[in-house]
């Protein structure tokens, strides 16, 4: 039986050391909190993700995964810790990285493979990772294995893409990356791809960015089309017929943990070169200011204004605050001395207070949808009328109904449409 050895039992970590330990691996979970320490080894988790108790608990109960804050002796080790953005520099904090790294370096033998699986800026595993591991006196692609295969599961899914996605296995030799294939074949179903390590690095970022730079372009149509009095959803709809043209929707911003921080993993290594990627992170970060002033303008007049905000989640549909734009907007709204209730269907704890429906509609002079919960194309603008203050609807994600809305006399603006 091989042993694995995972470094952080995270949102990836924790998911990956169980799915390997119910697949026959003996695992060993290691992480520096001694409370996720001590709840992994009852049985239990300390992150939401559907499935994953059943899986921890079944686990644990084999034998097969344990969990401390120590690494041991291992065939394979894994790093499966975050890489955030440094709020101050722009650039990837990679302190996690370099003491996991650290950290596993008394227990390397000759032979051992240790992976990646942290989104990491080009060159983390030649520059940084391979250097550190080396002062164990072992060498890099001659005694020890090094690989990258970054993870690429969405949030609420982690389970079911974790073994059915492709996968991209870069190493710093063939051999790495073969025998990096090796242990990810036990349990993924999708297709796993080779290559070098430096390429698996930019794949992941570059997937990320791709995005990223889309979401810019849409947000800086629908500025354009405002500026021109058209739609921007008309636009997008028609422009999107042609066969290789995907405009993206446009919204108060770009929010979560990897659209909007691992563009900046590029421009904080090429600032010179990178200008495109920075432009478009600048034009998404421009996008929440201008739904504030937007709202501003919809309220000038009104004394002592409400505002009934609808979802604080950064996309539709998921209960995850991280990066969020719609905080932003409340925040710029609330230092402007405008009244904010904020209502979200699935967010249950909040840095704000959150609030009901009829609690956020009553006395508001408008109503500001922010995050495209699904739900929400339900409400009854004829029961809303009756607890708001003005008739006013402000749609950032061209969401709504917005004739049912114009048909209880609702003035309804739509983030891109200069004309309402
Ligand atoms: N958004 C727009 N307009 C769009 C699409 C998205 O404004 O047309 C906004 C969303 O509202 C949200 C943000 O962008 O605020 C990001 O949402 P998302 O659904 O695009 O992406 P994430 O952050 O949930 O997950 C992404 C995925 N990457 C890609 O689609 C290339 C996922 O597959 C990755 O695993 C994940 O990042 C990750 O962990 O890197």
């Amino acid at each position: 039986m091989k042993k694995v050895c995972v470094m952080g039992l995270g949102y990836i970590g924790l998911p990956t050391a169980s799915v390997l330990a119910s697949n026959g691996y003996q695992v060993l979970g290691v992480d520096v909190g001694q409370r996720v320490v001590d709840t992994v080894n009852a049985g239990n988790i300390h992150i939401e993700e559907p499935g994953l108790h059943t899986v921890v608990r079944a686990a644990i109960q084999s034998g097969n995964l344990r969990a401390s804050t120590v690494p041991d002796k291992a065939d394979v080790f894994i790093l499966a810790v975050p890489t955030p953005l440094d709020e101050e520099s722009k650039k990837a904090d990679m302190h996690f990285v370099r003491e996991a790294a650290e950290a596993i370096v008394p227990y390397l033998e000759r032979d051992n493979l240790v992976i990646l699986e942290s989104t990491s800026p080009p060159g983390t595993c030649r520059n940084l990772v391979a250097p550190i591991l080396e002062t164990s006196g072992l060498k890099v692609g001659a005694d020890l294995h090094l690989a990258h295969c970054p993870e690429r599961v969405l949030p609420g899914r982690i389970l079911t893409e974790l073994i059915q996605n492709d996968r991209v296995v870069g190493g710093v030799d063939d051999v790495s990356a073969a025998r990096a294939k090796d242990l990810y074949a036990a349990f993924v179903e999708g297709e796993i791809f080779l290559t070098e390590v430096t390429t698996a690095e930019m794949v992941k970022i570059i997937e990320n960015t791709f995005r990223d730079v889309n979401i810019a372009l849409a947000n800086e149509t629908a500025l354009l089309c405002e500026q021109l009095d058209i739609d921007f959803w008309e636009v997008a709809r028609l422009a999107n017929r042609h066969p290789r043209v995907n405009v993206h929707r446009t919204g108060p911003g770009v929010g979560g943990h990897c659209i909007s921080v691992d563009p900046w993993f590029l421009v904080g290594l090429f600032p010179e070169t990178a200008e495109l990627i920075h432009a478009a992170r600048r034009r998404n970060d421009t996008m929440p200011a201008y739904v504030v002033a937007q709202t501003m303008e919809l309220l000038s007049g009104v004394t002592r204004p409400k505002v009934a905000a609808l979802g604080l989640a950064f996309k539709g549909n998921v209960d995850d605050l991280r990066g969020s734009p719609s905080l932003i907007v409340v925040e710029q709204l609330r230092a402007q001395g405008v009244e904010v209730a904020v209502h979200d269907y699935f967010v249950r704890t909040a840095p704000i207070e959150l609030a009901g429906l009829d609690e956020c509609f009553t006395g508001a002079d408008c109503v500001l949808l922010l995050t495209d919960h699904n739900d929400y194309k339900y409400l009854n603008p004829a029961e809303v009328v009756k607890l708001t203050r003005q008739r006013v609807l402000f749609d950032t994600r061209n969401l709504l109904d917005h004739d049912a809305w114009r048909k209880e006399g609702f003035r309804v603006k739509v983030l891109g449409c200069g004309k309402e």
